[in-house]
């Protein structure tokens, strides 16, 4: 997958900038290195940002999926920072440099400080978090599509009024226990317009690499709140065969595709805004 192989891309993420021990208030900064070796300052949009920064601990614990601000004049990146806890952390950022194709890459950076690992142990399949409950539907094989529901209740009761969030109605990651390797899935459908909402359910379509164990980050925004539910999931080994009509998808979501990926429209989308 690109992103976990240094040389497969000729762009590469520079060295992370960033506090060293916990509880130290500071800044994480990077660059992009392009194909010429100079910084990158010319990069698209994609979701309504020019560059998506994902951290996460090596256990899976600690995931953040954060927008940090670009001097355009050097090509840094960077946004305040501060660790809460020890350890290894894998930072991720998906790009698109302007003239190239979407990219993930990625970088490890350590932390000091007592570090009390947290794996996953077994499957989660609903989590609480800000108030809300979140569940998910569906089955992961290794090497194969399979459609996932997300589901938004608050206190038994539906909720219907998740917000587009970076230009979607909610966003899922999904990284394989163990080595952390990285599939952004989208869900389904256009781009909601600014007003609509949507829920209880978001669907998607994801494409599982392997058999085994995937930690799942579903983002997604209520009244102006981001919330990030964490869920795991045990992937069967699949029934497809190479050459199979769905062999081939593993590098287009590596590089963080989304128009394809998506699932099932109609998932009851709702205006509560404006239709012309
Ligand atoms: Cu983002």
């Amino acid at each position: 997958m690109a992103g976990t192989e240094l040389g497969t891309s000729e762009y590469l993420l520079s060295a992370i900038s960033a506090p060293t021990e916990i509880n130290t208030p500071g800044e994480l900064s990077f660059h992009i290195v392009g194909p010429d070796g100079a910084a990158v300052t010319d990069f698209e949009t994609s979701h309504d940002k020019a560059l998506h920064l994902m951290v996460v601990r090596s256990d899976g614990q600690n995931f953040l999926h954060v927008h940090p601000v670009l001097d355009a004049t050097t090509g840094t990146w960077s946004l305040p920072w501060s660790w809460v806890e020890a350890g290894s952390y894998r930072v991720f950022v998906d790009i698109t440099p302007r003239g190239a194709e979407a990219m993930t890459l990625s970088r490890m950076i350590d932390v000091g400080g007592v570090l009390t690992p947290r794996p996953a142990t077994g499957p989660v399949r609903a989590v609480s978090v800000g108030g809300f409950d979140v569940s998910i539907t569906g089955e992961l094989l290794g090497g194969d599509m399979s459609d996932l529901v997300v589901s938004v209740s608050q206190n038994g009761a539906p909720v219907t009024a998740l917000e587009p969030y970076l230009g979607a109605f909610g966003h899922l990651v999904s990284l394989r226990d163990g080595d952390l390797s990285y599939l952004h899935i989208h869900p389904h459908g256009d781009e909601p317009q600014p007003g609509r909402h949507s829920g209880p359910e978001v669907s998607f379509m994801a494409h599982t690499p392997s058999e085994g164990r995937y930690l799942l980050f579903f983002d997604f925004q209520v009244a102006g709140q981001v919330h990030s539910a964490h869920l795991v999931l045990d992937a069967a080994r699949g029934t497809s065969v190479p050459g199979s009509p769905h062999a081939g998808h593993e590098m287009a979501m590596g590089h963080g595709a989304h128009g394809a990926h998506g699932a099932h429209g109609g998932q009851g989308e709702n205006s509560h805004g404006a239709h012309a």
